[in-house]
C-alpha cells in the first residue's frame, strides 16, 4: 500500500516527507521535482514568502543513482526564513513572548486548534496548518507523477474562476490545458486572465483575499481503478477525501458534478460506442472518467473550489483567546490569492491518490513485475 506522511512548521528548520510502498527500479529526475516546486511558488497574488523561498527537494534516502529502491523515500525541503525564525522556531528554546499569537483568525485552524491542544500560542497551531506543508505533498506527487509518465498516465491543471471572474466554457482540450504553465493565474482564457490579475490586484489594495475554482485532468488512465465493491476505495470517494484535505478547499466536484443533479439523465449519462481501433469510448465525459467508483477509461477531471485565504490585512472582528476581549484579528504575512498554486497541488494530490490506485490494482516490488501485470491487462 502506496502512503505518503508530511511533517514540518511553516518556519521550522525543513519539511519533511516520507513515501512508503513506492516499487523499485523506477528512474526519478530530482530536477524534474524542483520543477514542480517551483510551479507551486507562482502565482500573481502570492505574497512575500515565496521571495526569500526557492523550494529544492533533498532526497536522503530510499533512492540510489536516480532509481527508486522500494524502501521508503524519504526527502526535506529547507525553509530558509528559518533563519529568520529561529529565535522563536528553534525545537529547544524559544522567545515565547515576542512573537505569541492570541488573535485568532476567523476561517483559519487558529481558534479550534488552540481549544483542540490547550495552547495559549496560536503560532503553535498556524506554523502546522499553515499551506506550506503542501510544498511536501507536490515533492511526493511528482516522484510519484515521474511514475505514472512511465505508464502513459499524465495529470494537468489550470484555474477557471478566481473571485468574481469565471470561465464558462468547459475546457477539455489537453493541448489548450497545458498552456496554463504560461499564465501567472494558470487561466488558459486570454481575456478572463488579465480580469482574474486585475481582480487580484483590487483586492490587495484593499486587505482582502480571494478564493477561486480549478479543474485537474488526467488522462492514459485504465479502466476500473478503484471500486464498485467496497465503499472506501471508490476512486472519486478517494479524490475528494485527498483533495478536500489541500488548505482552503472547500468542494469537490468529479465531471459535470453538481450541475448533473439539475440535469436530466438523458443529457448527463454519456453513451457508449465500440470501434475495432478504439475499443469502448464514449463522445461526451460528462461522468469526468468514473462511473461506479471506477475509472472508465477516458479523462478523469476533477474540479476543486478554494476558499479565500483567511488572514487579511483589513482584519476581520475576533476574540483574543488571553484576555476574551474583543479584538480585530492577528496580520501574519500572507498571500492575496493562492488559486494557481492550489492548482498545482491539486495535480500532485490527484496523481497520488491515481499511482495508489494503480499500484493496488498492477503492484509488486518492482517495475517489470509491474509492467507486465499492466500490459497484459491493458491488452486484453
Ligand atoms: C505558504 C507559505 C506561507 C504563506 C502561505 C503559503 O508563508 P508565510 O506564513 O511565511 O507567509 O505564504 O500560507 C498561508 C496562506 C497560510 O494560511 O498559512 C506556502 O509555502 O505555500
Amino acid at each position: 500500500m502506496l502512503r505518503v506522511f508530511t511533517a514540518g512548521e511553516s518556519h521550522g528548520k525543513c519539511l519533511i516527507g516520507i513515501i512508503e510502498g513506492c516499487p523499485a527500479n523506477f528512474d526519478i529526475d530530482i530536477e524534474e521535482i524542483n520543477k514542480d516546486l517551483a510551479r507551486r511558488q507562482k502565482g500573481y497574488g502570492r505574497g512575500g514568502r515565496m521571495l526569500i523561498e526557492t523550494d529544492r527537494v533533498e532526497i536522503l534516502s530510499g533512492v540510489r543513482g536516480g532509481k527508486t529502491l522500494g524502501s521508503p523515500i524519504s526527502f526535506m525541503i529547507v525553509n530558509k526564513d528559518y533563519e529568520n525564525w529561529e529565535q522563536f522556531m528553534n525545537p529547544v528554546e524559544v522567545d515565547r513572548i515576542e512573537r505569541r499569537v492570541t488573535k485568532a483568525r476567523p476561517g483559519h485552524a487558529d481558534l479550534s486548534g488552540a481549544i483542540k491542544y490547550d495552547f495559549d500560542d496560536v503560532r503553535n497551531v498556524l506554523e502546522r496548518s499553515s499551506a506550506r506543508e503542501t510544498a511536501v505533498r507536490v515533492a511526493a506527487g511528482s516522484i510519484l507523477k515521474q511514475i505514472m509518465a512511465y505508464f502513459n498516465i499524465k495529470v494537468y491543471s489550470h484555474v477557471t474562476a478566481i473571485g468574481s471572474v469565471k470561465v464558462e466554457e468547459k475546457i477539455t482540450d489537453i493541448d489548450k490545458i497545458s498552456e496554463a504553465d504560461l499564465s501567472e493565474v494558470r487561466c488558459v482564457d486570454k481575456n478572463k486572465e488579465s480580469l482574474m490579475i486585475k481582480e487580484i490586484q483590487e483586492a490587495k489594495n484593499v486587505g482582502d483575499s480571494l478564493g477561486g475554482i480549478f479543474d485537474i485532468h488526467v488522462t492514459g488512465v485504465p479502466v476500473g481503478l478503484g471500486s464498485y465493491v467496497h465503499w472506501d476505495r471508490k476512486l472519486d470517494a478517494k479524490l475528494s477525501y485527498a483533495l478536500m484535505s489541500i488548505q482552503a478547499i472547500k468542494g469537490v466536484e468529479i465531471g459535470w458534478g453538481f450541475e448533473s443533479s439539475i440535469t436530466k439523465g438523458s443529457l448527463v449519462h454519456d453513451e457508449i460506442y465500440y470501434d475495432e481501433q478504439k475499443e469502448y469510448y464514449r463522445n461526451t465525459n460528462n461522468a469526468g472518467g468514473i462511473e461506479g467508483g471506477m475509472s472508465n477509461g477516458e479523462n478523469i477531471i476533477v474540479r476543486c473550489g478554494m476558499k479565500p485565504i483567511p488572514t487579511l490585512y483589513q482584519p476581520l472582528q475576533t476574540v483574543d483567546i488571553e484576555t476574551k476581549e474583543p479584538v480585530s484579528a492577528s496580520i501574519e504575512r500572507s498571500d492575496t490569492c493562492a488559486v494557481p498554486a492550489a492548482s498545482v497541488v491539486g495535480e500532485m494530490v490527484t496523481i497520488t491518490v491515481i499511482a495508489e490506485e494503480f499500484f493496488r490494482k498492477f503492484g509488486g516490488d518492482h517495475k517489470k513485475e509491474i509492467e507486465k501485470r499492466w500490459k497484459d491487462y491493458i491488452l486484453i
